[in-house]
């Protein structure tokens, strides 16, 4: 029996435009991602979140669901467009009223709300008439934006999550048009991950100096990162696997750890990788009050025998692979997930102790981890998903691991509390503890949703 330490905080995970449908209802404003979403080819089969979980009407019924899985915490996003269907100006009550719904319903069930401001889909309006991530003006927005969020849901929200994943804002965004807004450029995702962070710095700064007190909550970033594991012990491919891992992740975090981006992205990346002023340094060293980690997959890196273009190359743009130079390939032992993602629980926890020295002992959540496996279109398949308890107890099990080893580890959230759209996906990727049949909106509970709930009732499994 591998048990947890008491209070270790057991949840689950959406995202707004995944999983809440009602694009169009309630007064809510297009994002990017709708947009984008809406252009053909851009996702499977043409999928968009038009409808997804109809979460957005169902939401009762989900809260129920998750209550009886015993889950202590809830991680959900909310839609910028919904709260502000022009992303600046006025406000949306109905957006609120819905917010207030769902917040109310899971602290009545016990649940501790986790609240992501910004999963990725940003007001269209911000991107016609402002350039998006692009423009420095956006992190104003995103304080004015968050603002509103802690006025209106900060006396029972105590958990804020201000980005999730912003290098996929940045890279997939901007780098090599996997996603919304679909652009291809070589400079533009340094740009508009400069921007990110200046507007988590400063949404952190208006909490800190105009709620924090009073409400009593936490406040920190979520990032991304695989593991990387170097290919041998040479010099090499030791010190290729430590740089895809600060192109990866500390080109997020070290700027909130440390105020500025990795010394070997400054000589790699050159003038394409802007300046913080000191005012910004300094409100971004120390801006979040925990770790928060979304952790899928593991590969082996090599120093390169010849330039590499990789999958930054996608659209011939240059961009990121091009500029760390690092080769990246799996194990041919290795079992994959329905993404093609490596399962290699042991790379978490080393991403884990990673993260432990790097960044000195910060406490850390997982706020994302989980996986797509094959043949789940089939619900007798789904149902008996006994591949995804094996991947959970890979996972978990690495999680207690990190934690007998020191690493601050304090909670875990899975991916995902039912099937959504996955994004470029679309429908075609089924990460849910749940199943949900798209036709009819049902949900049913997968055999991992009754393992995780006897993992989260022992507290270990
Ligand atoms: C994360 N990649 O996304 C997101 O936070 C979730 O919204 C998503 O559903 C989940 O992981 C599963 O994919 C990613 O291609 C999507 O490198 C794609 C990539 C990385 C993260």
């Amino acid at each position: 029996m591998k048990t947890f330490p008491d209070g270790f905080l057991w949840g689950t995970a959406t995202a707004a435009y995944q999983i809440e449908g009602a694009a169009a209802t309630g007064g809510r404003g297009p994002s990017i991602w709708d947009a984008f979403s809406h252009i053909p080819g851009k996702t499977a089969e043409g999928h968009t979140g038009d409808v997804a979980c109809d979460h957005y009407h169902r939401w009762e019924e989900d809260i129920e669901l998750m209550k009886q899985m015993g889950v202590g915490c809830y991680r959900f996003s909310i839609s910028w467009s919904r709260i502000q269907p022009q992303g600046k100006g006025e406000i949306n009550e109905e957006g609120i009223a819905f917010y207030n719904k769902l917040i109310d319903g899971l602290v009545a069930a016990g649940i501790t709300p986790w609240v992501t401001l910004f999963h990725w889909d940003l007001p269209l309006a911000l991107q016609l008439e402002e350039d998006g991530l692009l423009k420095p003006s956006i992190a104003y927005r995103f304080a004015d934006y968050a603002r509103i969020c802690f006025e209106r849901f900060g006396d029972r929200v105590k958990n804020w999550i201000t980005l999730n994943e912003p290098w996929c804002s940045s890279f997939l965004g901007h780098g090599n048009a996997y996603f919304a807004p679909g652009r291809a450029s070589a400079s533009e995702p340094y740009l508009a991950a400069h921007n990110l962070l200046r507007a988590h710095a400063y949404i952190v700064d208006v909490y800190r100096k105009e709620f924090q007190a009073d409400q009593k909550g936490q406040i920190g970033i979520t990032n991304n990162c695989d593991w990387r594991e170097p290919a041998s012990d040479s010099e090499g491919d030791k010190a290729a696997a430590q740089r895809a891992l600060e192109f990866f992740l500390g080109w997020f975090a070290d700027p909130v750890y440390f105020g500025d981006y990795p010394a070997v992205m400054r000589e790699r990346v050159g003038e394409r990788l802007p300046q913080f002023t000191p005012e910004d340094a300094k409100l971004l060293k120390g801006s979040s009050d925990f770790f928060g980690l979304n952790h899928y997959t593991t590969m082996i890196a090599s120093e390169p025998k010849q330039q590499v273009s990789g999958p930054g190359d996608i659209k011939g743009n240059g961009g990121m692979m091009e500029d760390q130079q690092v080769e990246l390939a799996g194990d041919p032992e290795w079992e994959q997930t329905d993404m093609g993602w490596n399962i290699v629980p042991w790379g978490c926890r080393k991403l884990l102790e990673w993260i432990d020295k790097r960044y000195d002992h910060p406490p850390i959540y997982i706020t994302e981890n989980g996986c797509a496996m094959p043949g789940e279109d089939d619900r007798q398949v789904a149902l008996n998903d006994t591949r995804r308890v094996e991947f959970l107890k890979g996972y978990i099990g690495a999680c207690h691991e990190a934690i007998q080893n020191g690493v601050d580890l304090r909670g875990y959230m899975c991916w995902s509390m039912m099937d959504n759209f996955e994004w470029a996906l679309g429908y075609t990727r089924r990460f849910g503890l749940h199943w949900v049949d798209y036709e009819t909106g049902e949900r049913q509970p997968k055999a991992s949703a009754k393992w995780y709930a006897a993992t989260v009732k022992q507290n270990g499994f």
